[in-house]
């Protein structure tokens, strides 16, 4: 039987975080070995948010090259750029013809990014869902890891998917969400009720995958704690429990072990150990990333073989949906 499919792709709208890679991208190399995998840089989704051309073009290459540091294979998973392979705009415009107004308005992330960008309330921000679903469907994908706040999306791609199958018959393969195991959702170092995220205003909130040491322990050290001066997890001590969160992910360690570890020791120790953790999990790959960018030919090789593979496989899928739908194309 044939491999499991699974497809993810993560925007290059700035500096990834800490929330980022733990929530997402470090999980990516375990579905990497257990899947037949495809990543990507989702560059068409980034420019629903303007973007500052010259920077733009900066992070697509550092996103592209951080999966590479990352551990994915090119010559085993297909990584690419989304904007290199033309099949996603095609098949997006074809599925927005197929999803309604009404449940597109739905989507709260269009609602959420709407309220913080009010001067540009552009179409495609609006339409972001259906080339999401393109991106998924394109690939026949059976499973795709996201973080809870993508859900949404995911169950569109469902609805967009059973309607086409239930109007022309079995097209595309009905994809299932894998979500990333708990305890990873990372939130704001300075505002623990909200995650952190790369658009924050205030970089106090977060920590940059590519930040160095510094700046790590100087971001921790100053993280919103309580008065309580006990490391346990409990409600109500978001600051705490989102410390907690990160040494575990980047150690392995349980919370009962984490207080054991800590007991009658006050913030500043479990801080400095937290800063060690993060600075020891985040080294290897800043050094890895710093190797691959350094070999800018390498990393474009492996753009355009991933993106001739993506596109000889995209392009089995948008022709059946082509024929489909009564596009007129020539005999073999
Ligand atoms: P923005 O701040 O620009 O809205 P973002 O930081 O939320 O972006 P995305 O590019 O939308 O990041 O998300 C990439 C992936 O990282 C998604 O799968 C998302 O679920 C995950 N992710 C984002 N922030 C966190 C976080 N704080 N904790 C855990 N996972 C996160
Ligand atoms: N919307 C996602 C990025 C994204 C994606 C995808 C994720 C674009 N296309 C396809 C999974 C599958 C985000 O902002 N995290």
């Amino acid at each position: 039987m044939e491999n499991k499919k699974v497809l993810s792709m993560i925007q290059p709208s700035g500096l990834p975080t800490l929330g980022n890679y733990l929530g997402a991208l470090k999980n990516w190399s375990n579905v990497a070995a257990e899947y037949d995998c495809a990543f990507a840089v989702a560059d068409l989704h980034a420019i629903t948010v303007r973007q500052d051309p010259q920077k733009f073009k900066k992070q697509i290459f550092d996103m592209y090259s951080l999966l590479l540091a990352l551990g994915l294979k090119p010559e085993k998973n297909i990584i690419f750029v989304q904007s290199q392979v033309p099949t996603h705009a095609q098949l997006a415009w074809i599925l927005d013809c197929y999803t309604q107004f009404g449940e597109m308005s739905r989507m709260t992330q269009f609602k959420d990014k709407s309220k913080a960008h009010p001067e540009n309330i552009n179409v495609g921000l609006f339409a972001y869902p259906a080339l999401m679903a393109a991106d998924i469907l394109l690939y026949q994908a059976d499973y795709v890891p996201v973080g809870a706040d993508q859900k949404q999306h995911l169950e569109i791609t469902r609805d967009i998917a059973e309607r086409f199958n239930g109007l022309y018959g079995d097209t595309f393969t009905v994809p299932e969400p894998l979500i990333v195991e708990t305890g990873a959702r990372i939130m704001s170092l300075q505002d623990p009720t909200k995650k952190m995220s790369k658009s924050d205003p205030n970089p106090k909130g977060y920590i940059s995958i590519f930040d160095g040491k510094d700046i790590i322990a100087k971001r921790i050290k100053s993280a919103v704690t309580d008065s309580e001066a006990c490391v346990r997890f409990a409600e109500g001590k978001d600051g705490v429990n989102n410390l907690m969160s990160i040494y575990s992910c980047c150690t392995g360690k349980t919370n009962e072990e984490i207080e054991a570890e800590f007991a009658g020791q006050g913030y500043g120790i479990f801080k400095q150990a937290v800063a060690d953790a993060v600075i020891e999990e985040l080294g290897p790959l800043q050094d890895e990333f710093a190797r691959i960018t350094a070999d800018r030919a390498y990393v474009e090789d492996c753009m355009k073989q991933g993106a001739d593979t993506a596109y000889r496989i995209s392009s089995r899928t948008l022709a059946k949906v082509m024929k489909k739908v009564g596009y007129y194309q020539f005999k073999k």
